[in-house]
C-alpha cells in the first residue's frame, strides 16, 4: 500500500485543487484530527477507489501512537453520514422548523451577496450590522480564521471575541506565566506526582492519560481534583471532590501548608518569581480549615495534598500539574488558574522537565496570524467587538449609542451556538428574529442550521487542506485531503473566496489578490519559514524545537521575565494583583429556591455538540442525563431512571436522573452537549446556564449554575 508521506512513493503534487490526484488501489493519506481537543492526533486515512474506508491513528506520530478515540475512529461514519448536507439549502418554512429546499450554489451565493451588500451599503460603518460567529468545529488554521477573517475584515463587519472555551484560564495563565506555555506533555511520563486538576483526561485528553499511566506504572501518585468522580478520578490514587468554583481556595491553602511546613524552594522563588512577600501574606489568610469549609471537603484532604506536593520538593522529585479548562468555567476561573499556576514556582518544580504545570501549549506555536487573517484589510477601521458568550442578549439588542447597530446578519461557521451558547432561550429568541439574515456553513442540519436562511455545505477534514497547532502537545500537523468533496460541499475558505468575488470585494479597484490565494498556499503561510514545510509534507507532523524544561532557569515570557505571583497589569486594570478565591455568581447551596450546583462537563462520546448525530455514538451515550447523589435524589423522591425537570429562573431541561456515586451531595452533572432536537423535550442543558462572565478574560460561566430538580410523572422517550 502506498503512503503519500513515505519517501519515494506517489505524493500528490501541491496544486490548486481541494483533493489529491486520484491514485489507483488503496492509498494512505496523512492528516490531522480537526476537533477541539488537546490531543490533535495525526491521522492516516485509507482510501480505496476515491472512498475513505478507514481512519486510523498514525503509528509514527509519538503522541498519537497509533490510537484514536472512539469518536474519531468513526470519522468515515460522520463524513458519509446519510444526513450530511450535500447541497446549498434555502429556507422554505418558518425559522426553526428546519424546512429547506435545494438551490444551486450560484443562486445561494448571489442572494447572500446581495443581502450582505445591501446591509453594508447603508452607511460608512453599516457593515458592523454583520457578525461572523465561529469557533473550533475545526481547529484548522486555514479552514478556521484565514479566508473568513479576510472576508470580514475587508467588509468591515463586527469582530467576534472568541471566548466560549478558554478565555478566563488563558488570561490567568498569561498573567502568571506570560503565555499559553508550560510543560511538554511527554515528560509527564517521568513525573512522580501528577495532579489532574479540573480535567477528565480519559474522556477528553486520552493521549495525555497514556503518559500518566506510564508514570503510574513507574510509581507516580495520581491525584484528581474534580467535583465529579469522573472516569479519570476513579482511576487515580486520590480524588478530591471539591465544590465547583472553589479551586483557588484549595490552591491558597496548599500554599499555606507549603509555607508553614517550609516546603519551599527559596532559591527559585528569589531568582525567578515576582511578588513573593505579597503572595505569602495572602496565602497565610487561608489555613486549611478555612479552605475546607469553602471547598466542602475534609481538612485532612488538604493537608495530605500538601504533604504529597511538598514531599516532592523535599525529596527533589518532579511534581506535575495537568490543569484543564473544566475549572475555569466559573466566575473566579481566571483567579483559580492564576493560583494554581503559581504552585510549581513555590516548590521549584520547573527545575525538572517532568515538573511544572500544563494547561495549554498553544502559545508555543509561531503562527503568522497576520499573514492568514490580514487585519490590515480593516484599513484603519475599528469595528466593535461582540463577545460570543453573550450572543443571546446581543441578538436581541436594538441599536443604541453603547451597543451600536443592531445585528442584522449573522454568518455562522465551525460552531453550533443554538446548542452550545449559554442561556438558550435567549439564543433561540435571537436566532428566531424574522428580520435577522442568517447563513450557516455546516456538515449537518444542527440546531443552529434550523434557523438559517441559507445552509451552505462545507467539506470535512477528509476533503480539504489544513494545517494545525495543538493545545496539548507541541507538534505542528498538516492535513491533506484524502477524498474529493462529498456532494457539492466546498471548503470554508472556498465559500468565502466565492462570496468575496460575488460581492465585488475583489474588483472595482480594491481588488486584493489575497482572495485568490489557494488553501495550499495558506497552509504554507501559516508558519512561514518557522516550520519546514517539506517535513510536514513527508511525515505529516513536525516537532517544534523547544527546551525540555522551559523554565528551569526562569525566563518566563512575562514582562518581568519571572513567574508573576503579583501582576501589575491586573492591578492597573483595577483588579486584584494577587490571585484570590472569587466565589461563584451562584454559590452552591446559597439559594433556597435553587439549592443544587450544576456542572455540565463533556460527555465522553460527544465532542461538545459534534457527533451527537452519529447514531452509534449517541446509542453508547444513551439519553440526556443528570447525575445526582442518592441523598439529593431521596430528598426529592427521585428514583434512578426517572424523567426529571431541571430548572432555574432561566429555563427548564427535561432529562433522565441517574442516581450515581459519581456525584457528591449538593452537586449535579448535566452531561453535555446534546442537540436540542435530539433531547427529550427539545431543549438541552444550556437552557439553564447563564450569560454572566468570568473575573478575567470575559469567558463563560457554564459550571456556575444553581438549579432545582423535580420528577416528571409522564414517561418520555427519545427512541423515535
Ligand atoms: N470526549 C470529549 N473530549 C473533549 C471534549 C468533549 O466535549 N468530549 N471537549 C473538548 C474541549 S472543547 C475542551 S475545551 C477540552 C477540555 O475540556 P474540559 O471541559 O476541560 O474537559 P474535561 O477534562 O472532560 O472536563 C473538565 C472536568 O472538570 C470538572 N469540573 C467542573 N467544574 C469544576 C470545578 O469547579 N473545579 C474543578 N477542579 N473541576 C471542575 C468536570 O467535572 C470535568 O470532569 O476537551 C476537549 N475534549
Ligand atoms: N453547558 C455547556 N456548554 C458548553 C460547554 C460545556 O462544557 N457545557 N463547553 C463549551 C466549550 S469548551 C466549547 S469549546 C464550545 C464549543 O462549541 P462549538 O465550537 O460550537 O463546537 P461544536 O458543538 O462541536 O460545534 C461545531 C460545529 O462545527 C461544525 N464543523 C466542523 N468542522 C467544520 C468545517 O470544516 N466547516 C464548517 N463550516 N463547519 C464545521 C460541526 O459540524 C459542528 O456542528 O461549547 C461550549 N458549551
Ligand atoms: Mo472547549
Amino acid at each position: 500500500m502506498a503512503h503519500y508521506y513515505a519517501a519515494g512513493l506517489t505524493m500528490p503534487p501541491m496544486r490548486d485543487s481541494n483533493f489529491p490526484v486520484p491514485v489507483a488501489g488503496p492509498v494512505n493519506v496523512n492528516g490531522a484530527c480537526p476537533h477541539d481537543c488537546p490531543d490533535t492526533c495525526s491521522l492516516v486515512t485509507t482510501v480505496q477507489d476515491g472512498i475513505a474506508t478507514k481512519v486510523h491513528g498514525n503509528p509514527d506520530h509519538p503522541h498519537t501512537d497509533g490510537a484514536l478515540c472512539t469518536k474519531v475512529s468513526r470519522y468515515t461514519e460522520r463524513t458519509y453520514h446519510p444526513e450530511r448536507i450535500l447541497h446549498p439549502l434555502k429556507r422554505s418554512g418558518p425559522k426553526g422548523t428546519g424546512q429547506f429546499e435545494q438551490v444551486s450554489w450560484e443562486v445561494a451565493l448571489a442572494d447572500i451577496a446581495s443581502r450582505l451588500t445591501a446591509i453594508a451599503a447603508r452607511g460608512p460603518d453599516a457593515a458592523q450590522a454583520i457578525l461572523p460567529y465561529s469557533y473550533a468545529g475545526t481547529m484548522g488554521l486555514v479552514q478556521g480564521e484565514s479566508m473568513a477573517a479576510r472576508f470580514f475584515h475587508q467588509l468591515g463587519a463586527s469582530l467576534l471575541n472568541r471566548t466560549i472555551c478558554a478565555a478566563a484560564g488563558g488570561e490567568g495563565l498569561v498573567q502568571t506565566l506570560g503565555g499559553k506555555v508550560g510543560m511538554r506533555v511527554e515528560f509527564f511520563a517521568e513525573s512522580k506526582l501528577i495532579i489532574i486538576w479540573g480535567s477528565n483526561s480519559i474522556a477528553s485528553n486520552l493521549h495525555f492519560w497514556r503518559y500518566a499511566q506510564v508514570a503510574k506504572r513507574n510509581g507516580a501518585k495520581l491525584i484528581c481534583i474534580d467535583p465529579r468522580k469522573s472516569e479519570t478520578a476513579e482511576k487515580c490514587h486520590e480524588h478530591i471532590a471539591l465544590l465547583p468554583g472553589t479551586d483557588a481556595a484549595l490552591a491558597l491553602a496548599l500554599m499555606h501548608e507549603l509555607i508553614t511546613n517550609d516546603r519551599l524552594d527559596h532559591d527559585y522563588i528569589a531568582q525567578h518569581t515576582l511578588g513573593w512577600e505579597a503572595l505569602r501574606e495572602r496565602a497565610l489568610e487561608w489555613p486549611p480549615e478555612r479552605a475546607a469549609a469553602v471547598c466542602g471537603i475534609p481538612v485532612e484532604q488538604i493537608t495530605a495534598l500538601a504533604r504529597d506536593y511538598g514531599g516532592c520538593q523535599q525529596r527533589g522529585e518532579p511534581a506535575a500539574i495537568r490543569m484543564n479548562y473544566g475549572l475555569q468555567r466559573v466566575k473566579g476561573g481566571g483567579n483559580a488558574v492564576r493560583a494554581i499556576a503559581c504552585l510549581p514556582a513555590l516548590i521549584g518544580a520547573w527545575r525538572h522537565r517532568a515538573g511544572g504545570v500544563l494547561l495549554s501549549s498553544s502559545g508555543q506555536f509561531p503562527v503568522d496570524k497576520a499573514a492568514l487573517q490580514r487585519p490590515d484589510l480593516l484599513a484603519g477601521r475599528t469595528p466593535r467587538t461582540i463577545n460570543m458568550v453573550t450572543i443571546g442578549d446581543d441578538l436581541l439588542r436594538v441599536a443604541s449609542p453603547e451597543f451600536g447597530l443592531a445585528i442584522d446578519a449573522l454568518v455562522v461557521y465551525n460552531s453550533n451556538p443554538v446548542a452550545v451558547a449559554p442561556d438558550s432561550s435567549k439564543v433561540v429568541a435571537g436566532f428566531a428574529r424574522e428580520d435577522l439574515f442568517t447563513v450557516v456553513l455546516e456538515h449537518f442540519q444542527t440546531d443552529t442550521a434550523d434557523y438559517a436562511d441559507y445552509i451552505l455545505p462545507a467539506t470535512t477534514q477528509l476533503e480539504h487542506w489544513d494545517v494545525h497547532l495543538s493545545y496539548g502537545h507541541t507538534d505542528v500537523l498538516l492535513n491533506r485531503p484524502a477524498i474529493a468533496p462529498v456532494g457539492e460541499a466546498k471548503p470554508n475558505t472556498q465559500i468565502f473566496r466565492e462570496l468575496a468575488a460575488c460581492m465585488g470585494l475583489d474588483d472595482a479597484g480594491f481588488l486584493d489578490p489575497c482572495f485568490s490565494e489557494s488553501d495550499e498556499s495558506l497552509c504554507r503561510a501559516a508558519y512561514g519559514t518557522a516550520v519546514d514545510f517539506d517535513v510536514l509534507l513527508h511525515q505529516g507532523f513536525a516537532t517544534l524545537p523547544l527546551a525540555d524544561a522551559p523554565f528551569a532557569h526562569g525566563g518566563f515570557p512575562t514582562p518581568s521575565g519571572r513567574c508573576e505571583f503579583f501582576s501589575e497589569r491586573l492591578q492597573a486594570q483595577g483588579l486584584d494583583g494577587l490571585p484570590n478565591h472569587v466565589p461563584n455568581h451562584e454559590v452552591a447551596g446559597r439559594s433556597a429556591e435553587f439549592p443544587l450546583a450544576m456542572i455540565s462537563p463533556p460527555a465522553r462520546n460527544f465532542l461538545n455538540s459534534s457527533f451527537v448525530n452519529v447514531k452509534s455514538l449517541r446509542d453508547t451515550e444513551g439519553e440526556p442525563i443528570i447525575e445526582m447523589h442518592a441523598e439529593d435524589a431521596q430528598a426529592r423522591a427521585i428514583q434512578n431512571g426517572d424523567v426529571v425537570r431541571v430548572f432555574n429562573s432561566r429555563g427548564e431541561y427535561v432529562c433522565k436522573a441517574v442516581v450515581s456515586k459519581r456525584a457528591r451531595s449538593g452537586v449535579v452533572h448535566g452531561l453535555g452537549v446534546w442537540w436540542r432536537k435530539l433531547g427529550l423535550a427539545g431543549t438541552n442543558v444550556n437552557e439553564l446556564t447563564s450569560q454572566r462572565l468570568t473575573d478575567m478574560g470575559a469567558g463563560p460561566t457554564f459550571y456556575d449554575c444553581a438549579v432545582e430538580i423535580a420528577r416528571v410523572g409522564q414517561f418520555w422517550s427519545t427512541k423515535k
